[in-house]
């Protein structure tokens, strides 16, 4: 197989081959007419005839198109896919280095510290893809999600990828699916990607935005009207007629933030603006094969006209009504219009300054957000206007980055004082060092990303980070201060004078089309069996995997309580970005990050708890790794949505080294939960959510009756308190049977090396 720097045609054209077979199959099987979601799951069933399609329920085998996977989860996945014992991957895969550039001068400087600070890990990236036929997009080349658009991404397709955004490909017409690297490499290895049939949620979309409003508010709204765990199990499907005034790039960007919801993936059907948008990244033939299968590409049109028959919930937005918002701190789903920041951050106490603000990230840094942003740029260099804090901008690729240096945009943004970053992650994964502030400053910055946890951006719990459009960015950078909304509200001059910004005004598309820039793709050579890949059994950032033990067969008693955690309890909570980073390839040494962010529901602590073994307080990895060598298995408590945000399976694997058995919550964040089951430890969630209250720091859990553990059926347990007494309660799983046996052989990898004969 050969692997390209874009999705061939063949590739396309075999999928539109068999679409219209597929989604006659799946209207005989459902009985009624499709979304468009629902075409393209049906069109890729490992057996279109007998895989589950009951929403919400049955189990089903998918064949996804492709793989991508970014620098700091493909280390893992990598690892593991290595211990699998296959010459070569079985579906086209990519590798894109974006999260370990750290931003500290500015784009070209801060990439060859990277270069030469990260050289082990991009050489083993580099040399792992090159022995196993995978494309590598080396550090400079862009954001894993803004490449796969421009390069990969096609209507109708389906690819998962290692990080959580991967649905940013939705705005381009495909299911693409967040994952943890163990699925990952079920399908690298030729394996179906066996996920449960999705609930569907619609949002019909009418009316079309205009002054300040952007496709950022859109999913801004829907965060706030489905909060942070409202998508779970669903894939949402925006359609109506304002779906088609939206740019491609502008609904990548309300895509890419259903994760935010916890959606499955979301996506829009195939469109003009997607046709435009494949012109103009070079994919002609992609966009006349497109238009050639475009019946099948959208939904059918019982489903346009009757949307409630078909969805499990419907909601509808009407765009020429929407206001520009802004959503935090803390929460991606806190949300306000901007006109109504300042009054609450009175009553809050919330500073007025703005310490920081920051355009760009995954979500919103293509040519058109950029050319919004560099619009109000002019206009306050024209007028005389100042930014009033600092301004920092990163690139999403290096197409749009040397297409809006070569169109002027850059230098607009420059010549208002704006940084220009390296086209990566940066600051928002906690990449970014910063000298202006320390903990316990408390601080608001601006940012146009799409997450908002605590410690998140500059690994300071003292910063309250808001989530808003670029635009709103532009703006709020201008004023330096929260309590201003540019749709009223003037700012002063150089001169004195009073100015009103005039509503940004950006381009969809280049008009002198794209321009690639400095080519960042290496393909793999043909001859690969002397490819040498290399990990020092001395390094400190990469170590090479053991397979986890198997289940020794008996029910667990006595777990000891190592961590319970109190509120939201994220995977930044569990396993730290930032500065942990760098450990991404070394599960032992990564295992230090152990559960540092959570809140301890015993004592309100963070980070920190009870020893069991010695009645110590300490950190929570300091704990975990004393119940390690002690040989001492243990549980953790969650509570509502426990594992919401990345799909990093580190939160997974590190209890699953350091000895977790099981972890107990209200509910889960799908990937997590996948990414615990992938690992074998065994995830439940009270059956009674009030059961989580009597859980108290010495008592013990005990979980019985594992030896006749069935699909979906609820599992006894037990509080053991000090005393001796019991309180019984039922742990719910969702596992079905193919779950059940990851569990039994102490995780999924080692049935596929079992399959493999390793
Ligand atoms: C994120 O946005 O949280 C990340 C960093 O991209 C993660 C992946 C990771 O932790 O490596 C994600 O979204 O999955
Ligand atoms: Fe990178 Fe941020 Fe996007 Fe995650 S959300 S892929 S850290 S830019």
């Amino acid at each position: 197989m050969t692997v390209a720097a874009h999705t061939p045609i063949e590739l396309v054209n075999d999928v539109y081959a068999t679409l219209p077979e597929r989604v006659g199959i799946g209207r005989r099987r459902l009985g009624r007419s499709l979304t468009f979601a629902e075409k393209v799951l049906v069109n890729h069933p490992r057996d279109p005839e007998t895989g589950g399609v009951e929403r919400g329920r049955s189990y089903t085998d998918l064949d996804p198109d492709r793989v991508a996977m970014q620098d700091a989860t493909a280390q893992m996945a990598l690892l593991q896919f290595m211990t699998a014992g296959l010459p070569e991957v079985a579906v086209p895969s990519t590798v894109h280095c974006d999260h370990l550039i750290q931003a500290k001068t500015e784009g070209k400087q801060d990439l060859r510290v990277a270069i030469d600070v990260n050289a082990e890990v991009y050489d083993f990236l580099e040399s792992v893809s090159a022995k196993y036929g995978i494309g590598f997009w080396k550090p400079g080349s862009g954001i894993i999600h803004q490449v796969v658009l421009e390069q990969y991404a096609f209507p109708g397709g389906m690819m998962i990828g290692t990080d959580s955004h991967t649905p940013n490909a939705g705005g381009l017409g495909m299911i693409a699916i967040g994952v943890g690297g163990a699925d990952a490499v079920d399908v690298m290895t030729g394996y179906p990607f066996n996920v449960r049939w999705p609930k569907l949620i619609g949002v019909k979309l009418t009316g079309t935005l205009s002054g300040w409003s952007a496709p950022k508010d859109i999913i801004l709204k829907v965060a706030e009207i489905l909060t942070v765990k409202g998508g779970t199990g669903a894939i949402v499907e925006y359609f109506g007629p304002g779906a088609e005034s939206i740019s491609c790039t502008g609904k990548a960007t309300i895509c890419n933030m259903g994760a935010e919801i916890g959606a499955t993936t979301s996506l829009f059907a195939y469109d003009e603006a997607m046709s435009r948008y494949l012109k103009s990244t070079g994919r002609e033939a992609i966009a006349e094969a497109a238009d050639a299968a475009a019946a099948d590409l959208r939904a059918d049109a019982e489903v346009l006209a009757d949307p409630g028959a078909y969805f499990d919930e419907v909601i509808e937005i009407d765009l020429s009504d929407l206001r520009p918002l802004i959503n935090g701190p803390h929460t991606p789903d806190r949300a306000r219009p901007v006109s109504e920041l300042g009054a609450e951050a009175v009553a809050e106490g919330w500073p007025m300054e703005i310490s920081a603000a920051l355009v760009g990230s995954c979500t919103n840094s293509s040519y058109e957000d950029i050319s919004r942003a560099a619009s109000i740029a002019r206009f306050a260099v024209e007028n005389g206007l100042e930014i009033k804090t600092p301004l920092l901008v990163t690139p999403g690729s290096e197409q749009v980055r040397a297409t809006i240096e070569r169109d002027g945009l850059l230098a607009d943004l420059q010549q208002l004082g704006a940084t220009v970053l390296a086209n990566a992650c940066g600051p928002c994964i906690g990449q970014w060092s910063r000298s202006d502030v320390k903990e316990g400053d408390v601080n608001v910055i601006v940012n146009s990303y799409n997450r908002n946890f605590p410690r998140r951006n500059d690994g300071l719990a003292s910063t309250l980070s808001f989530v808003t459009s670029p635009e709103t960015v532009m703006a709020l950078a201008l004023a330096g201060r929260v309590d201003f909304d540019p749709v009223t509200d003037t700012l002063t001059n150089r001169d004195g004078d009073e100015v009103r910004l005039e509503v940004p005004v950006g381009e969809e598309l280049p008009a002198k089309g794209f321009t690639p820039g400095e080519s960042g793709f290496i393909a793999p050579p043909a001859h690969r069996s002397d490819v040498d890949v290399r990990v020092s059994p001395e390094s400190d950032r990469l170590q090479l995997l053991e397979p986890f033990a198997a289940w020794n067969g008996q029910d667990f008693l006595g777990l000891p309580i190592l961590m319970k955690a109190t509120g939201k309890c994220t995977t930044d909570h569990i396993s730290a970005a930032g500065p942990w980073l760098k450990y991404r390839g070394h599960l032992e040494n990564i295992s230090g990050n152990l559960f540092i962010g959570a809140v301890n529901a015993f004592t309100g602590e963070v980070g920190t708890g009870k020893d069991q073994l010695d009645g110590e307080t300490k950190s929570y990895p300091d704990i975990a790794r004393h119940y390690h060598e002690a040989g001492q298995p243990w549980v953790a408590i969650g509570d509502e949505n426990y594992g919401e945000g990345s799909s990093r399976e580190h939160a997974a694997m590190e209890p699953r080294f350091r000895g977790a058995q099981v972890v107990l919550t209200r509910s889960f964040a799908r990937i997590h939960e996948t990414n615990l089951k992938k690992q074998g430890v065994l995830p439940l969630t009270f059956a009674d959510p009030a059961t989580y209250d009597l859980i108290e720091q010495d008592d013990r859990i005990n979980v019985l009756g594992l030896a006749d553990l069935t699909p979906d059926t609820p599992v006894r347990c037990q509080i053991v308190k000090p005393d001796g007494t019991t309180i019984d309660f039922d742990g719910n799983q969702t596992m079905n049977d193919e779950q059940i046996g990851w569990f039994r052989a102490g995780g999924a990898l080692n049935i596929i090396r079992a399959r493999q004969g390793v």
